[in-house]
């Protein structure tokens, strides 16, 4: 679908899981627009170019209008969508999910986030490797990347206050909402809430992909296997909590990626 003749356009850092949230709504619509990726660091002017906040997802809609904000995306392409088929039903479940999802987007992604990165960014080999197949980053910026690392990694670290110990505490928090999904799942339902996929399931299965790294995702991520030992050891147990299992069984089933 167009606004006014003109493509979509949603800006984002590809690996971001809020990105991948956005990417996600718009795939599941089959909504036809373009990715434009950037580098982390280098995500900010391009949001701010786009009308966005400095942060990412940024859509773009046909007449230049700018949507900011994963959760505003969601509502934003739902408005395009039968009633049938919208993340966000109408009447008092529609309430639940919309309460459940907020629930479930923050701090819960700010933590998953800042566990893979101070685990994942150590090791320059992992990080290189996925910029560098990350098709949705233009070539210009792919190609500094060997070089730019190492000020890319200052920079994450450094906006989302990345420390042994702040990762310690992200886990602790997010830890407890993998069990309280766990928790709610455990009598075998299909999806968190009502008996189709609802923006609680988009939100915590994207949102929880940095532990449960489902083969599914949206851009290139990484395997267990491509972990240097120690950060494997550490991410094992969590990936094998039944809310991670959970998160890839919505993948498998229902991401659909657009190719
Ligand atoms: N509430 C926002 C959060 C977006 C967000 O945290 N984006 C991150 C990428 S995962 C970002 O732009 N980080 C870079 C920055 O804050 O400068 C949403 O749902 O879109």
């Amino acid at each position: 679908m167009k606004d006014s003749g003109k493509r979509l356009r949603l800006v984002t850092i590809p690996i971001s899981h809020f990105c991948e949230k956005a990417r996600w709504a718009l795939d599941r619509a089959s909504l036809d627009y373009a990715e434009e990726g950037h580098l982390q660091a280098l995500h900010r002017r391009a949001s701010l170019a786009a009308g966005g906040t400095g942060q990412v997802p940024v859509l773009v809609t046909g007449d230049g209008h700018a949507v900011p904000d994963s959760t505003a995306i969601l509502r934003w392409v739902d408005e395009r969508l039968p009633e049938s088929r919208r993340l966000y039903p109408d009447g008092a479940l529609g309430v639940e999910v919309a309460e459940l999802a907020a629930h479930l987007d923050e701090p819960f992604g700010s933590d998953t986030r800042l566990w893979a990165y101070h685990w994942f960014l150590p090791d320059p080999r992992l990080a290189v490797g996925n910029l560098m197949r990350t098709r949705t980053i233009p070539l210009a910026q792919r190609a500094i990347v060997p070089l730019v690392l190492p000020l890319i990694s200052l920079f994450v670290r450094r906006r989302y206050s990345i420390d042994s110990q702040s990762a310690r505490a992200a886990e602790q928090r997010f830890v407890a909402v993998l069990d309280e999904v766990a928790e709610r799942i455990s009598d075998g339902r299909p999806f968190l809430l009502g008996d189709r996929l609802s923006a609680a399931d988009v939100t915590f299965a994207a949102l929880s992909s940095p532990i449960s790294l489902p083969p599914e995702y949206g851009s290139p991520i990484a395997t267990l296997d491509d972990l240097p030992p120690r950060a494997r050891r550490r991410m094992e147990p969590l990936h094998g909590h039944p809310a991670c299992e959970f998160a890839r069984g919505l993948y498998r089933r229902e991401r659909g990626v657009r190719r």
